[in-house]
């Protein structure tokens, strides 16, 4: 298994971020309700400024190379959950899949409840960004984003999309949904930058 939870060295900062208190719990932040999902329909695309757009079912995802991780996950509301155990495929397994264009330099997740977020391009591709279906040694739980949810342990946690089902790689900024709303565009744990 992967561990990250040494990535605050990177940042200059403590493993718990300032202005952040540790949690065993993990509660559940959602804007709305937990979208249904259904196995059959489920569909996951990447497209945009990339050679080859893709698209998955949900068995032809589950096929993909994946990793167990070891992570933190850091609320923008202040409580952060350590030593988190996800399975996933991690960014840069999809981006070089589509072959990510010279110009591409941000991303733009989407998900099942309408929810999007942006962030940089060279924030994306790190391996502990990570497309997960497993928490725990168990499938993702629903209101946890299952079956699919990306994972920034070096970002807020509003930067992970839950229900995730698109990645589109764009030549220039878009904003999403709590980022249109005054949050942060790099949203870094250790820099307290918790609004833009
Ligand atoms: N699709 C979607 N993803 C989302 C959200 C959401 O409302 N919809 N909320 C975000 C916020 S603000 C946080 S803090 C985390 C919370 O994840 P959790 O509910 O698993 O704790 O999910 C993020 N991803
Ligand atoms: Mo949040």
């Amino acid at each position: 298994m992967r561990d990250v939870t040494d990535l605050h060295e990177e940042f200059d900062g403590d493993r718990l971020p300032p202005g952040q208190r540790e949690t065993t719990a993990f509660p559940v932040l959602s804007k709305g309700d937990t979208p249904p999902f259904d196995p059959e329909s489920w569909e996951f695309t990447v497209t945009g400024a990339v050679d080859r757009e893709l698209s998955f079912d949900w068995e032809a995802f589950r096929a993909l190379s994946s990793e167990s991780q070891r992570q933190d996950f850091h609320c923008v509301t202040g409580w952060s959950k350590l030593g988190c155990r996800f399975t996933g495929v991690p960014f840069p397994e999809l981006a070089d899949r589509a072959g990510v264009d010279d110009d591409a330099c941000h991303v733009l997740f989407s998900a099942m409840d309408g929810y999007t977020t942006d962030l940089p391009l060279a924030d994306c591709l790190r391996e502990e960004v990570l497309f997960a279906w497993s928490f725990d040694g168990e499938p993702l739980p629903a209101d946890h984003g299952g079956p699919l949810r990306v994972l920034t342990p070096h970002r807020y946690a509003y930067k992970g999309a839950k229900w995730v089902d698109g990645v589109e790689f764009l030549t220039e900024r878009h904003l999403g949904y709590w980022e249109r709303r005054g949050y942060s565009e790099t949203a870094n744990p250790w820099e307290e930058e918790r609004y833009a």
